[in-house]
């Protein structure tokens, strides 16, 4: 990864931010409950409680201001998504939307790329499973672009069924 390159993760409690860390680090340890901030190398992860509850909006938005990518979270397996619509809008960096646990039998891909577009109206959306490795490469792609437009070429000429455009 590019050094200035630094890349926050946001979503629900148990979504898969940790377990993802891991897996992008290539760190063979588990996951355990996130209690606070956690800046691994080129990776903020953040306790689900930032993103659940408003009142830690503004921690988040603090520290937006230390990353060039916002990722957003959202677990495949999960009926339900925390993200208030338009939420990417009101910060300030480039967003990818990430579909996590794509692997678990009750996962629904569509559903949950459906709820990150209503949080990201603008931006790619990369289906992962840290348990299986997929999509990681094209994470790392998307999170080494400098620019929106970077991002669309990128997913654009990618022929990874891992990705897409909203
Ligand atoms: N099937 C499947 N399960 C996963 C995957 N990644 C994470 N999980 C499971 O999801 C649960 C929560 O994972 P964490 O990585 O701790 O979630 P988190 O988003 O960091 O949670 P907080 O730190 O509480 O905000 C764990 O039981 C993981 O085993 C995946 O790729 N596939
Ligand atoms: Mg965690």
């Amino acid at each position: 990864m590019q050094k200035k390159h630094r890349a926050m993760l946001i979503g629900a409690i148990g979504a898969g931010k940790s377990t993802l860390t891991n897996a992008l680090l290539g760190r063979d340890v588990p996951a355990v409950k996130t209690q606070s901030l956690i800046y691994r190398d080129w990776i903020v992860d953040t306790p689900g409680e930032y993103t659940e509850n408003p009142l830690f909006y503004k921690n988040i938005m603090a520290t937006a201001l230390e990353v060039t990518h916002v990722l957003f979270i959202q677990d495949a397996t999960n009926p339900k998504t925390i993200f208030p619509p338009g939420f990417a809008t009101g910060i300030p960096k480039l967003a990818i939307g990430v579909v996590t646990k794509t692997d678990a039998p009750e996962a629904d891909r569509e559903r949950a790329a459906r709820q990150l577009r209503r949080a990201i109206p603008d931006g790619p959306i990369v289906f992962v499973s840290a348990y299986k490795n997929e999509g990681l490469e094209e994470m790392k792609a998307l999170i080494s672009c400098h620019s929106r437009e970077e991002m669309k070429d990128y997913c654009a000429n990618s022929k990874s069924e891992n990705i897409s455009y909203m």
